[in-house]
């Protein structure tokens, strides 16, 4: 390893020039708290007692790397394993389809108790819980699930909605930390229907149904989720984009927020882009970092242009402290620690470069119609010396300078996971 701090020192310089202070901004990307998806280390399998386990709903995890975790355990050893290299505070976002029950239990009928040993393990580890109802990779799930016209099914559905957002209150409640519940139904048709209206009226009237059964429930905010479309539901999504803004502008109530998913939009529209229109009628908003590859939305992030433009968005609307973000992404077809470290590092590492960043000076720019200087500005930090700051961090907080923690990760691979048949 080269000398960090000597870097760092010089970093510092560099960022000094444009009144940046390097220090501060690390402790604010340090403080952000990042929701770690649980699903990246199982396929999106979950720990349900059932024989089938296959993940449907317009989502695919490929791949079939070795070594994936079989059970709860496997699992939180890896979220563990993982977590060693990931700088700055975490969260671990579950799915209902993460229950811990002896026997078989549906999903209108999850109770807290099914969640105790996460709970447990949060709270050893002194971090907080957020969760997602799983309207999908279930049988009743088959002809849509909140917008189903079959009313018993919609009416098991929204029995699963009401008692997650009771187990939300219930991971407020033993881990101090409020609860960020995101509701993403995979909903549509393969064609075109004839009613287009039908099926969305339907999930306004579960959602509300959801919330108006709850509504005593603290400690627990809702992201509503919407998608383009997902494999096998390519023409018709119930809970389109505006469908879910819609939902959440009317309800107006403060804990109903957007949820912002990086990989749901058409191929050329951007969440970056989208920002600051919600943040003028809502107060937060839920992101889903992701990757959007062609048909999947759910490739490893990379600290790619739009992963930064969102964050960048994101600090110049000073909605940093308000947005809460969380991963979203499945690759099976490599080591799956790799997946969540290079992500979630990503992650962090596109927050961090975002408050390296002129961003007073370059107001000022703009308001003074120096358009040329704020161009010129915005392009001069592209090139700025960031991975000296970045690996300083990640040394300062043990979480491995560089690639330091790659070859942790294949010691791990090689003594835990290449024993996992
Ligand atoms: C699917 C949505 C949803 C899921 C998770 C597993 O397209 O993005 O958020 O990925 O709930
Ligand atoms: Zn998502």
């Amino acid at each position: 390893m080269y000398d960090l701090k000597k870097g760092y020192e010089t970093a510092k310089a560099f960022y000094a020039q444009y009144g940046i202070d390097v220090d501060r901004a690390i402790e604010i990307a340090d403080k952000i708290p990042i929701s770690m998806h649980c699903w990246q280390g199982d396929d999106v399998a979950g720990l349900e007692k059932k024989e089938d386990s296959s993940l449907t709903g317009g989502i695919q995890s490929t791949g079939n790397y070795p070594g994936k975790a079989r059970n709860a355990e496997e699992l939180r050893a890896d979220i563990e394993e993982a977590m060693k290299y990931i700088p700055g505070v975490l969260k671990l976002n579950l799915h209902a389809s993460y229950q811990e029950a002896d026997t078989f239990v549906d999903r209108n009928e999850i109770e807290p108790k099914h969640f105790e040993k996460w709970v447990n393990w949060a709270v050893e580890k002194g971090i907080g819980l957020d969760f997602n109802p799983t309207y999908f990779s279930h049988p009743k799930g088959e002809n849509g699930t909140l917008s189903c016209a079959d009313e018993e099914i919609r009416k098991f559905w929204i029995e699963h909605g009401i008692r997650c957002r009771k187990i939300g209150q219930y991971f407020y409640e033993k881990t101090g930390k409020p609860c960020v519940i995101n509701h993403w139904t995979p909903d549509g048709d393969k064609e075109i229907p004839i009613d287009t209206i039908g099926p969305r009226k339907r999930l306004k009237d579960s959602y509300d149904q959801i919330f108006e059964a709850t509504k005593d429930v603290t400690g627990v905010i809702d992201g509503i989720e919407s998608k383009v479309f997902g494999i096998g539901l390519e023409s018709y999504t119930v809970g389109s984009h505006e469908f879910c803004m819609g939902y959440v502008m009317k309800a107006n109530q403060d804990h109903i927020i957007m949820t912002l998913d990086t990989g749901h939009y058409h191929p050329t529209e951007v969440v970056s882009a989208k920002l600051a229109s919600i943040y003028t009628f809502s107060d937060h908003v839920l992101l889903h970092v992701s990757r959007p590859v062609r048909w999947d939305s759910d490739h490893v992030v990379s600290f790619d242009d739009e992963t930064k433009a969102i964050m960048e968005e994101l600090v110049r609307l000073d909605k940093l402290q308000d947005t809460y973000i969380a991963t979203d992404f499945f690759d099976g077809s490599i080591n799956r620690i790799v997946a969540w470290v290079t992500g979630i590092r990503n992650t962090r590492k596109a927050i961090l470069a975002a408050l390296l960043q002129p961003v007073e000076k370059m107001k000022e720019l703009e308001a003074a119609n120096d358009v040329s200087a704020r161009l010129a500005y915005k392009e001069e930090f592209r090139a700025a010396p960031f991975a000296l700051v970045w690996d300083y961090y990640c040394s300062q907080q043990n979480k491995g300078a560089g690639l330091e923690w790659l070859d942790a990760v294949k010691k791990y691979e090689a003594k835990v996971l290449a024993d996992r048949k």
